[in-house]
């Protein structure tokens, strides 16, 4: 909490912090924001000067008002993963809110969400009889091909059981080495190249068929721009990469919700009684609890003035959401896992920010938290109630230091029967 939130912000010791980054990880900010005693501080990342800041107010200065471009702000190897050039995540103001509204439109629409949850549910369903003859699975390693699939015949570009495995495989790569650099980063990027083959080519279908649209991949084929222009192919495809790879990515939060079952056993046999009262507070709390997505970045495309200091055009920004998730002042006992803290929510949008804050339809802010959170539930349902499992002695730990992070494992899990 800061003491005298005028005077300057304070500069960390270190003149670059880049390896400080790389061995905090997800705590880098926490410990810094705590050690300097201001929710916001300056240092360098990679020699460049940067300001990181946390909270809910922090939360809504570097969401609202179009003050913070994405231009320029992640480095190449998060960029060409997770966003792409010419892709909505890339857009500022008006050209921005235009795509959104159509991303807005797929993945808000109560009876979308209602699909893709009950088409990853039928995958679900589908694989378990395997799952119960081999004993055991690793949770993490089936997740990916059951999201793809579900995703994908959702978005109406159905996945056949030859290309499963590289398409789940290329977007889970995608979302693993989003935060590394060097090899592992090429290796998936090179990989992606087939992905977009793919979604050009399952987009090409969609093309002068005179018929309305009405799967998501057919909207976004027949999506214009501001300009009144059809979406290059190239661009349309890393669109349907941009509703495609965060579904897969959902698997992280089943993952931690399946530990979250196994580490709070009273919630798991709750759930599995039937009583889903605190059901979505629980979701909630695995989505703020456990480490997702660690910071955002921007940079400054109208100067202004915050906590006595001058954000100049081009300043780079570090939100850090891990951090304001996890902050002291703002929630009780942070380091605690308590799904109760969300049965009374009131939705505050910069306090809770797993997938960003403020509103989506207007900011950079996630649009598939509702998505997320049905997904979530619903996997929460299955393991709860669709079948029995246990986790043997295995290495459950989270390192903070790798980003994006799973427990090591990945959740092996055996004893596994179906329940009627
Ligand atoms: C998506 O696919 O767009 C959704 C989420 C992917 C989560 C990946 C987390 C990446 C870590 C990036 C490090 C950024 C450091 C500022």
């Amino acid at each position: 909490v800061p003491a005298d939130d005028t005077a300057p912000i304070p500069r960390t010791a270190a003149f670059d912090s880049s390896l400080g980054f790389l061995r905090d990880g997800y705590t880098f900010g926490s410990r810094r924001f705590q050690r300097l005693g201001r929710d916001v501080f300056a240092t360098r990342i990679m020699l460049k000067p940067v300001i990181c800041m946390r909270g809910p107010e922090a939360a809504r200065i570097f969401y609202d008002g179009d003050r913070f471009t994405r231009q320029g702000a992640m480095p190449a190897s998060v960029r060409h993963l997770l966003q792409d050039d010419g892709s909505v995540q890339g857009l500022d103001g008006a050209a921005h809110r235009h795509r959104k509204a159509l991303f807005m439109a797929l993945l808000t629409d109560p009876a979308a969400i209602d699909r893709l949850v009950s088409l990853f549910a039928d995958e679900w369903r589908a694989a378990l009889p395997r799952w119960q003859a081999a004993g055991q699975m690793v949770l993490a390693d089936e997740l990916p091909a059951l999201l793809t699939r579900a995703g994908a015949a959702w978005a109406g570009v159905p996945v056949g059981a030859d290309q499963l495995d590289d398409r789940a495989a290329e977007l889970e790569a995608m979302v693993a080495n989003a935060g590394r650099v060097g090899p592992s980063n090429w290796w998936a990027r090179w990989r992606r190249r087939r992905t977009e083959r793919w979604a050009e080519r399952a987009l090409a279908r969609f093309h002068d068929r005179g018929a309305t649209p009405t799967s998501s991949a057919a909207r976004l084929a027949d999506h214009h721009d501001l300009d009144g222009r059809r979406l290059p192919p190239a661009i349309a495809a890393v669109e349907l990469i941009n509703l495609l790879r965060p579904i897969v990515a959902v698997e992280r939060y089943i993952v931690f919700a399946a530990l979250a079952l196994h580490e709070h056993k009273p919630w798991r046999a709750r759930f599995a009684a039937g009583d889903e009262a605190d059901l979505l507070p629980f979701v909630q709390e695995v989505r703020r609890f456990y480490p997702f997505f660690p910071a955002v970045a921007g940079r400054v495309r109208q100067a202004f003035d915050w906590q006595g200091t001058r954000f100049p055009l081009g300043q780079w920004v570090l939100l850090d959401i891990h951090g304001t998730n996890h902050h002291p002042a703002v929630w009780a006992a942070p380091e605690s896992f308590r799904p109760e803290r969300f049965r009374d929510w009131d939705d505050d949008p910069y306090r809770m920010v797993p997938q960003g804050a403020g509103h989506a339809a207007e900011t950079h802010r996630c649009p598939g938290e509702r998505a997320t959170i049905a997904l979530v539930m619903e996997a929460v349902r299955l393991l709860t109630r669709a079948m029995d499992w246990r986790l043997p002695p295995q290495d459950l730990s989270v390192r903070l230091n790798r980003m994006p992070v799973r427990p090591a494992s990945g959740l092996a899990m055996t004893g596994i029967t179906g329940r009627p």
